[in-house]
């Protein structure tokens, strides 16, 4: 078979190899998926291709590679310019939508993998602060019907990864984080972003999802994998 001009190594269930997924998908760009078997199993493909940090999603246009999920979408957007825009075209709403997204892996990715993986008195003090940093992203949707406006974009899918897996998490640890009180905002577009059809469409099963978180939790707690 003719090898296709791009490829991407993910993972079934990578929420940062999805977000490539959905920037491929809205441009409409055509490419070949390697599903790798992780976290103990990377291909020597993947290993060779991303020798910095060994992590997926690694996206390979034309023979070069690149990792770095939010990197690889920045990527996608200037190279195939033509149809769907993702990011803003505006500078300084570009800039805006790179500084929350920031905002969302440093505080809240690091927060919510926090409350998943630890337990008591310690759970409790990291839950507040998940808490308070999804309450402060609401800054950044007021108004709006998607965080990239009208229409999915840029932010949305930096952030998206937490419309499916907030619930999942949730339910597995027991405590609510985005609910109607604390962030009814972000909890409103959580819908509305699963209800995209692009989103809806490539979403795992969630009983797979949540079968695969658990056994990632235990795995996080015994500290054979760490993030
Ligand atoms: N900041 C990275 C995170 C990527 C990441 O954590 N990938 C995980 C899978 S979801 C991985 O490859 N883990 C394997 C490992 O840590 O060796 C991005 O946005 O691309």
């Amino acid at each position: 078979m003719e090898e296709k001009e791009v490829k991407l190594f993910g993972m079934w269930a990578s929420d940062f190899a999805l977000r490539v997924e959905w920037a491929l998908e809205l441009k409409g760009i055509e490419y070949e998926y390697v599903n790798e078997d992780l976290p103990f199993n990377q291909s020597e493909e993947l290993l060779r291709l991303n020798s910095v940090t060994k992590k997926i999603p690694v996206l390979v246009h034309n023979g070069k590679p690149l990792a770095e999920s939010l990197v690889i979408i920045e990527y996608i957007d200037d190279t195939w310019k033509e149809g769907y825009s993702i990011m803003p075209k505006d500078p300084y709403d570009r800039a805006q939508a790179r500084f929350w997204a920031k905002f969302a892996e440093d505080k809240c990715i690091t927060t919510t993998l926090g409350v998943f993986t630890s337990e008591g008195e310690a759970q409790k003090k990291v839950v507040q602060e998940a808490r308070e940093a999804f309450k402060t992203l609401k800054q950044a949707i007021t108004g709006k019907e998607h965080f990239g406006g009208d229409s999915i974009g840029y932010l949305d899918l930096a952030i998206g990864l937490f419309a499916f897996l907030m619930p999942v998490f949730e339910e597995i640890v027991g405590v609510s984080i985005v609910d109607d009180a604390n962030a009814p905002l972000l909890k409103a577009w959580f819908a509305r972003f699963l209800d995209v059809d692009l989103i809806k469409t490539s979403l795992p099963p969630r009983d797979k999802m949540y079968e695969l978180c658990k056994e990632r939790q235990q795995q996080f707690i015994s500290g054979q994998i760490k993030f």
